[in-house]
């Protein structure tokens, strides 16, 4: 691996296209509160927040940051902050609250993103909207199991996407269909941490089933996603022309030893378990990887014809989320019924000891440009598809200490080096071919963090929780940005 220079350096300048796009991003159940404000309906992570014991700090997204109510001013301090674009997700449950194609649409619910869509435009910031985020209207759970039934859940987002096309897409033209689909299934129906919280666990969570459910919901989402995208090309795109794709989580995997062909091997495999599940059929073969199907046979779904043709080409863009870096030890042990990941081991170190990175405020996360790079070239190279960066950031340690009225501003050295460094990956990777055209990082304020609650402060803004106004206080890391980004794209 080979570490980048940082983004500030030189030979950076001006790399990125004039019309490359830098901002926030973020969630609607993360951010928007007012989860039941002017006719919005349950989503599963409102039921599932309030389940005991699901959120390590027993918190709901009931509030989260008030965006809902505070939109105008965070469309001010985004404005400050100098960015050209912001990211954020539509709540399904917000626009159609009972969720079904034949359920009636909430306008209020519409009205609100149209006026933040207004108040972007007219502040020069360009919107990018996720039509999902993992929050799914509780009453299609309800009704049907949601996802896992991809005969009745379909149509129900195909109405979903086409409401909000229509409503939206005269001034939206950047359009994401789903967030992480990787990260829903395995979190949501293998692990089980995360809405609608099922697995094969059945003290703790929903009965479901670890080794079958994860693979037949993201087949769903394949499918569906496609479906999206068919009605975006043919029924908007002529008159809208906008681009629209899907957004796919991956962290590098290095090889523990790089010197054992079975850990190399190992390292790819886990990649491939977890981002060319969903990118080899859209943006490859068309199919599953054959190590999935090697190692999980008929419990991962298969295309029918039909299907195959819908998804493969159904992304504008690769839509691309990642954070972090992993050594990767092979088993020599077969894979167990319920192993999502490619039967492999997730390591810290190396063989040689050496650290997969600064640590960050967040056991999962640690800081590793290197990697970042080597997955940026390992997608360009298997897709050669256009990359929008649509996620990508850190906690740091010590920022729930830090006191607002201290009259200093919270100079979060960490983040700053961390953007350094992936940015300037960024920058390499352009340097070197691939075509990368935006930049998000996750994320715009301190926010509700699903399972981790109000524990990780991702934000590029410090957010007083306590305070009724959820107080915004900006980190330096987020004018730091600016200031990199405006060495990096080039002027008209
Ligand atoms: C993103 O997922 C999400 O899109 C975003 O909404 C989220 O807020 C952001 O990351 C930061 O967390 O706790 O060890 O079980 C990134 C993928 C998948 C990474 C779940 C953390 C939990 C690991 N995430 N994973 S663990």
């Amino acid at each position: 691996m080979k570490t980048p220079p940082i983004a500030s350096s030189p030979e950076n300048a001006s790399v990125l296209r004039s019309d490359f796009f830098w901002g926030f991003a973020t969630a609607a159940a993360q951010v928007e509160g007012a989860w039941d404000a002017d006719g919005k309906g349950d989503s599963i992570w409102d039921k599932f927040s309030r389940i005991p014991g699901r959120v390590i700090d027993g918190s709901t997204n009931a509030d989260a940051t008030c965006a809902y109510d505070l939109y105008k001013d965070d469309v001010q301090l985004l404005k400050k902050l100098g960015v050209n674009s912001y990211r954020f997700s539509l709540a399904w449950s917000r626009i159609i609250p009972l969720g079904g194609k034949d359920d009636p649409i909430n306008e209020a619910g519409l009205q609100y993103y149209s006026n933040l869509v207004d108040e972007l435009i007219a502040n020069n910031i360009t919107p990018f909207v996720t039509l999902f985020h993992w929050d799914t209207p509780q009453a299609l759970e309800d009704r049907y199991g949601g996802m896992l039934d991809q005969a009745r859940y379909t149509p129900d987002f195909e109405r979903y996407a086409r409401v909000c096309f229509a409503a939206l897409g005269d001034r939206v033209k950047h359009w994401i269909t789903y967030n992480e689909p990787g990260v829903y299934t395995l979190a949501g129906y293998a692990a089980g941490v995360h809405a609608p919280g099922r697995s094969s666990l059945p003290e703790r969570d929903d009965p479901g089933d670890s080794s079958t459910e994860p693979f037949i919901v993201a087949h769903t989402e394949l499918v569906s996603h496609a479906r999206a995208v068919k009605i975006y090309r043919k029924e908007f795109k002529p008159t809208q022309k906008g681009v629209i794709g899907i957004t796919l989580h991956g962290n590098y995997s290095a090889p523990w030893d790089e010197n054992d062909p079975k850990d190399v091997e190992a390292a790819d495999r886990a990649q491939q378990f977890e981002i060319a599940c969903f990118a080899d059929p859209i943006y490859g073969s068309g199919d599953y990887p054959p190590c999935m199907r090697d190692q999980l046979g008929d419990r991962l779904p298969h295309f029918t014809p039909e299907e195959k043709a819908l998804v493969k080409g159904s992304s504008d863009f690769y839509g691309m989320n990642s954070y972090t870096t992993f050594y990767v030890r092979h088993r020599d042990e077969p894979a167990d019924i319920n192993d999502h990941k490619g039967n492999i081991t997730f390591h810290d170190t190396n063989k040689a000891g050496v650290s997969r990175g600064a640590e960050s405020d967040t056991p999962w996360l640690r800081s590793n440009p290197a990697g970042f790079l080597a997955l940026l070239h390992w997608i360009w190279d298997r897709y050669r598809t256009p990359i929008y960066i649509t996620e990508n950031g850190t906690t740091a340690k010590g920022e729930h200490d830090w006191d607002p009225t201290s009259g200093f501003w919270l100079d979060d050295t960490f983040r700053q080096d961390f953007f350094e460094g992936y940015v300037g990956a960024v920058a390499d990777a352009v340097r070197s071919g691939v075509d990368i055209r935006s930049y998000f990082a996750w994320t715009f304020t301190d926010n509700w963090e699903w399972a981790a609650g109000y524990t990780d402060r991702f934000g590029g803004s410090w957010v007083d929780f306590e305070s009724k106004e959820k107080t915004r206080y900006p980190k330096k890391s987020a004018f730091e940005l600016g200031r990199i980004f405006e060495h990096l794209i080039k002027k008209n």
